[in-house]
């Protein structure tokens, strides 16, 4: 195999239609007849439903119909389970998923409780104005201790507790670890997260086609196979009854991967009911509630070490708030439990947690997916041992890193695949040195720049492991057409991450054809039937080395067709600028267009088993995920006045194995680390103590700007993954985990205050402030 495509920094493909506006999304979807849709959701964080009266709306000039959860009959089920627990021996889970419609009770304000359809949205949201919900207000659950308390309201009327999920897992022995100590730590840290805040909305059009009995759906949902098969099912039609598109997306980010949303759920059945096509497109006040979130964890660590700084034992124990359903099952407290122990050889482990319900909109994975919150405890209780034991930051990661030889290195807990949390490989040391050297980290410390006007200056560096790459499996048709351009399809969908051209780059390298040749198509059912989506940085390790499989069965099909043609051993050809050539005698060829024809005859017999065409369809799935790894660092200025941080400069050096494409790689750990200072700095969903979101609108959430993110600087490790044939690990999220508790060390770093813990995130300005002024009054 020649090594030309694959590594490249190749521009994106999909580049010039994204960026000329001539690519297509969902809301660019117009059909003859087609009605508008809005919801009436609920303004309550709790209530019992009386009545719904729907009068005036359905009087309303241009509505067509306005349905309650009663309109549905036997369509009104609770979602499905998108995961189930993992067997895992201690795991007690109180399964409630959301409903269609409310029914009886709200549990969260922004839940769906009437839908209207009108001839415009314009009307439809006029008349939604008009349907009156009669609810009396139940006491909310907010406060995640509060809500475990006896007494407390619970959020499902058939549990006698908000415990949505309770699990323990442990390694070896921490209470006998902790006895043999000499140093014992234990803190409470808070991490709070956000909305995912993707530019696009949500978006569900669907047709219902009563001449053909075909339904078509597009939808902003980053598995679309998924929902093809789940609206199947639920409408009582065949699979192929079902196309779902998901067109070019503005961004997924995690909760577009939701399986069902409420509107995912009644557009189509309601455009097949009414038997014509209908839109909707959520608006940002409606993502603020409606599209799922990530949110608080309350930690209750301890970390147990020898006086040289060695980790001998971990305790956890934490709270995670789960929303008022939970159809995403334990992905995101499992994400923390099995991510806390990050690059460190850790010998002993506690870790338990309560998954708790509570009125406010659903919680699932958002980029890092609970990732994030494990790294911020170990990591911040590291640096604070480091200061007890008077070590260097950096020193006390190395002495605690995973050797080189210990892989694969088993953590013995279960992880959100089902799998032993085995790391597959790693060598975490170089990874730390280049980021020590990229920022000058030595240098820093011996001379510490002096910062002007009064500002203080600091130096942070962290590092964490990121599970990517899970299975079930993907699979993938390549084909080489008649004009010699080659044809990619998979299952997976694509929100931004640059498939159209890496997945090319991997055909590319097998068939000898350029990249600018290749058509890659994803989320259409229609044109791949099997899959699990794009979500936990698993495309280009399982959709990639599908990709790999199939066009590697291309390519020996190609040889096998020219070896015949021009009479030679396929090991003497090699397939280059899109033919396939005799080695040392480039004059003896094929181009592949030729072969496509010649493999596709139209007159003449042919032998008996023969399939047709340069096509190949073949499958991957992983035995487990791939661990990547990496260290960030920053140097940060902050401002003594006002508390306001400034990065100076941030590295970032990761690990993901074999590289597809560097260019584009560095383009999702720039993304990540943005969203990641959002997460650090400026995001909080604030909710009061009736369960109302206070800042539900870019005036008063805050996301970084360009003038908040600095240019990263990304160097890289490969250490290939044993895994799978490509030896790549995932990195869509590497970007966004670390950055809290990084954020929370250069800013201790930079103020050097006696006293100054700041163990929580996210850390505004003035929480920065109050957190300064505690710990002087203190000192
Ligand atoms: N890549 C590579 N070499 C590697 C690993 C990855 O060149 N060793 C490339 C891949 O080929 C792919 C991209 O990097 O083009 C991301 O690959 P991967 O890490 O496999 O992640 P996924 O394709 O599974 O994408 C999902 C991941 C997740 S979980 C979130 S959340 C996220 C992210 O990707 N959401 C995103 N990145 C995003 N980027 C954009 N623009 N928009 C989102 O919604």
């Amino acid at each position: 195999m020649t090594t030309q495509f694959f590594g490249e920094r190749i521009k994106r493909n999909e580049d010039p239609r994204l960026l000329t506006g001539r690519a297509l999304y969902v809301d660019d979807v117009h059909l003859p007849g087609m009605l508008h849709v809005a919801f009436v959701r609920s303004q309550h964080a709790h209530g019992r439903i009386n009545a719904i009266d729907t009068t005036a709306a359905r009087e309303r000039d241009g509505v067509i119909a306005v349905y309650t959860a009663e309109d549905l009959g036997d369509y009104w089920q609770p979602g499905p389970l998108l995961v189930p627990p993992p067997p895992i021996e201690h795991c007690v889970f109180n399964q409630r998923t959301q409903v269609p419609l409310a029914k009886g009770k709200v549990k969260f304000v922004g839940e769906p409780v009437a839908m209207v359809i009108a001839e415009s949205r314009y009307i439809a949201e006029d008349a939604a104005c008009e349907v009156f919900v009669d609810c009396d207000p139940l006491d909310p659950v907010v406060d995640l201790e509060d809500a475990l308390q006896p007494g407390a309201a619970t959020v499902h009327d058939d549990l006698d507790s908000n415990v949505a999920a309770h699990v323990i897992q442990e390694k070896g022995n921490y209470e006998r670890a902790r006895a043999a100590a000499d140093l014992v730590l234990s803190r409470r840290l808070l991490y709070d997260h956000g909305a995912a805040a993707a530019m696009e909305n949500r978006g569900v059009v669907a047709d219902w086609d009563g001449r053909t009995h075909r339904l078509t759906v597009w939808d902003t949902t980053q598995a679309p196979i998924p929902i093809r098969n789940g609206l199947a099912a639920m409408l009582g039609l065949s699979e192929s009854q079902v196309r779902v598109i998901a067109p070019f997306i503005g961004g997924g980010f995690g909760p577009k991967i939701m399986m069902f949303y409420q509107e995912e759920v009644l557009v189509p059945w309601a455009s097949k009911r009414l038997e014509r096509p209908l839109k909707w497109i959520e608006d940002r006040e409606e993502n603020f509630y409606a599209t799922t979130q990530e949110r608080g964890q309350t930690h209750d660590s301890e970390i147990a070490l020898s006086s040289d700084g060695k980790v001998l034992g971990v305790k956890d124990v934490f709270l995670h708030d789960t929303g008022a359903y939970v159809p995403y099952g334990l992905t995101v407290p499992i994400n923390t439990q099995c991510t806390l122990l990050g690059p460190y050889d850790v010998p002993n482990y506690y870790t338990e947690f309560k998954a708790v319900f509570t009125t406010k909109p659903i919680v699932t994975p958002y980029r890092g997916a609970g990732r994030q919150h494990g790294v911020f405890v170990l990591e911040r209780l590291l640096d604070i041992a480091a200061r007890e034991l008077d070590l260097d930051v950096a020193e006390i990661r190395r002495r605690n890193f995973i050797a080189p030889d210990a892989f694969p290195y088993d953590n013995e807990i279960i992880y959100q695949d089902f799998a032993p949390l085995v790391y597959d490989s790693g060598n975490y040391e170089p990874v730390l040195e280049k980021a020590k050297e990229m920022i000058g980290y030595d240098e820093f410390l011996a001379n510490r720049p002096e910062p002007e006007d009064g500002k203080a200056i600091g130096l942070g560096l962290v590092a964490y492991v990121e599970g990517t790459g899970i299975g079930p499996y993907e699979g993938a048709r390549v084909q080489v057409e008649a004009s010699g351009r080659v044809s990619v399809v998979t299952g997976v969908g694509t929100q931004g991450q640059g498939h159209f051209t890496s997945f090319a780059q991997i055909v590319a390298e097998q068939l000898g054809v350029d990249v600018r040749k290749i058509d890659v198509v994803t989320g259409d059912t229609d044109q791949f039937h099997w899959g699990a989506g794009t979500f936990a940085s698993r495309g280009a390790v399982v959709a990639g080395n599908a990709i790999n499989e199939a066009a590697r069965d291309v390519r020996a099909k190609i040889i096998a067709l020219a070896s015949e043609e021009l009479e030679v051993a396929g090991e003497d050809l090699e397939l280059v600028d899109g033919t396939v050539r005799v080695k040392g005698d480039p004059q003896e060829s094929i181009p592949l267009a030729e072969l496509a024809v010649r493999a596709n005859p139209m007159r003449g017999a042919v032998q008996p088993g023969t399939e047709p065409g340069l096509e190949a369809t073949n499958y991957f799935g992983p035995e487990r995920g791939a661990t990547a790894a990496g260290v960030h660092a920053m140097i940060v200025e902050v401002d003594r006045e006002t508390m306001d941080v400034e990065i100076r400069r941030y590295v970032v050096v990761h690990d993901c194995g074999r590289v597809i494409n560097p260019l584009i790689l560095d383009g999702q750990i720039h993304g990540g680390v943005a969203q990641g200072i959002g997460n650090a700095f400026y995001e909080q969903l604030m909710f009061d103590e009736t369960g109302q979101l206070q800042n539900g609108s870019f005036m008063d959430y805050l996301l970084p700007t360009a003038l908040d993110v600095p240019n990263v600087e990304i160097g890289h490790e490969e250490t290939a993954s044993p895994l799978n044939p490509l030896g790549i690990k995932g990195a869509g999220e590497a970007g966004a985990i670390p950055v809290g508790p990084l954020f929370a060390q250069a800013v201790e770093n930079a103020l050097g205050e006696e006293g100054l813990e700041i163990l929580e995130i996210p850390v505004t300005p003035s929480r920065l402030w109050e957190m300064v002024r505690a710990s002087e009054e203190d000192g």
